[in-house]
């Protein structure tokens, strides 16, 4: 059974999965427009794993007998300086997004709510796999550089990323 104020929290977190795949879609867009098929691959498959995100926090809700309410999703950007601005704009997002993780646990241990946070452990773990990820593209593209046969070597490598769907239900 869930509290009001936990699943006000985790609707809310919904909402921020989903504003996460709209943002990666955009950018996967955006690397489309620019030339950069495997940008374009690597952002896409980042957008299918927030739908998943979402979904496993969707079904969580409802197997607690809680309610799901969707909000509004906000309107991505869809202009980009580089592939080096993408990743810092993605690296920026994942540590907001591990903010406001961290922000539920902390709820969870606040309301006493033991299942959902043992359901959280999922999402802190993620989260260190994301920065990670993240960091270490953003490393390459500042040693290999953002342009010419750096940026080429990298494309190359991002588009060999494979989507893997995430378990999103208790069974
Ligand atoms: Fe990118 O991990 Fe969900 O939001």
């Amino acid at each position: 059974m869930l509290k009001r104020k936990m699943e006000g929290a985790l609707n809310e977190q919904i909402n921020k999965e989903l504003y996460s795949a709209y943002l990666y879609l955009s950018m996967s867009a955006y690397s489309e427009h620019i030339g950069l098929p495997g940008f374009a691959n690597w952002f896409m498959i980042q957008y299918k794993e927030e739908v998943d995100h979402a979904m496993k926090i969707y079904n969580y809700i409802n197997d607690q007998g809680g309610q799901v309410k969707l909000k509004a999703i906000d309107e991505p950007t869809a202009e980009f300086k580089d592939a080096l601005d993408m990743f810092q704009k993605t690296l920026e997002h994942e540590q907001f997004i591990t903010k406001s993780i961290n922000e539920l646990v902390d709820l969870g241990i606040k309301e006493k709510d033991h299942a959902t946070q043992i359901f959280l452990q999922w999402f802190v773990t993620e989260q260190i796999e994301e920065e990670k990820n993240d960091n270490d593209i953003l490393a390459k593209l500042k040693l290999a550089g953002d342009k010419g046969s750096g940026l080429f070597m990298i494309d190359k490598e991002l588009a060999a990323r494979v989507y893997t769907p995430i378990q999103t239900s208790a069974e």
